[in-house]
């Protein structure tokens, strides 16, 4: 019998989410909902996006076909600012963990109302919690995977993180308000993003001051819209 036996697991929990999320993608196809998905570390300005995108959402859809799902470990301050909005939303608390797996997305879709609710939803957006690794790994089913970086948490952040920056769907750099001020090299931190992805999309945001947002609102539409007529 062998005493020291040193497993990796994480391996194969990777493989049974990406499973399940593929379930969880046909799901979402069957509801007719389109799901966004925000991903990027601490700080990056996920919820101050989401508020952008979800105010600009609100002139072309009905309050109640936009839910939200706030990912976080121990808060409910997200899910505070956007529920403001009036649209449906449900907070998940990991309790320690990173990240967002496919039973916290079907724990929330169940707190919303179950299969049934979500083909009232048009459009489902999820804020993963904020870490620029583990929850790049657990795909969720969603449509797009937006990654967000900003500008002040250093011009080699998509060298340092390729598997994120690969696979995500669109790219946003945040911040862009702060890029002079901190000496980012905006021209190098797209090349590097575009050499690692080259079929992701990038947008230059600040989700403070709105710049970019009604570009990145109106690729984000084009998914929702395209996705609503294939129902
Ligand atoms: N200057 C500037 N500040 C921003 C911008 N976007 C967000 N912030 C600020 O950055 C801080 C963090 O923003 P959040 O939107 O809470 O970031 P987050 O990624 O949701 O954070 P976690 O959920 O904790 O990972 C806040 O103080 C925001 O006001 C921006 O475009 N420019
Ligand atoms: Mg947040």
């Amino acid at each position: 019998m062998v005493e020291k036996v040193v497993r990796f697991i994480g391996k194969d929990v990777i493989e049974e989410n990406r499973r399940k999320a593929e379930a969880l993608r046909r799901l979402y196809d069957e509801a007719g909902v389109t799901v966004l998905e925000f991903l990027g570390g601490p700080g990056s300005g996920k919820t101050t996006l989401i508020e952008r995108i979800v105010e600009r959402m609100l002139k072309d859809y009905q309050v109640d076909e936009i839910a939200y799902i706030g990912g976080d470990v121990a808060t409910t301050l997200d899910t505070e600012r956007i529920a403001k909005y009036g649209i449906k939303h449900v907070q998940i608390n990991t309790g320690g963990t990173c990240h967002l797996e496919v039973p916290h997305i079907e724990a929330a879709i169940k707190a919303l109302g179950g299969a049934e609710a979500l083909k009232t939803i048009k459009v489902m957006i999820i804020e993963n919690v904020g870490n620029i690794i583990c929850p790049f790994n657990f795909p969720l089913g969603a449509h797009a995977r937006i990654m967000v970086a900003d500008v002040a948490e250093g011009e080699d952040k998509f060298i340092k993180h390729p598997l994120s920056t690969r696979v995500s769907d669109i790219i946003v750099i945040n911040k862009v308000d702060l890029a002079d001020y901190i000496g980012i090299n905006l021209e190098k931190m797209i090349s590097d993003a575009k050499k690692l992805n080259p079929w992701a999309p990038i947008f230059l945001v600040s989700a403070k001051t709105g710049q970019g947002i009604e570009e990145l609102y109106s690729y984000l539409k084009t998914i929702i819209e395209r996705h609503a007529t294939r129902k």
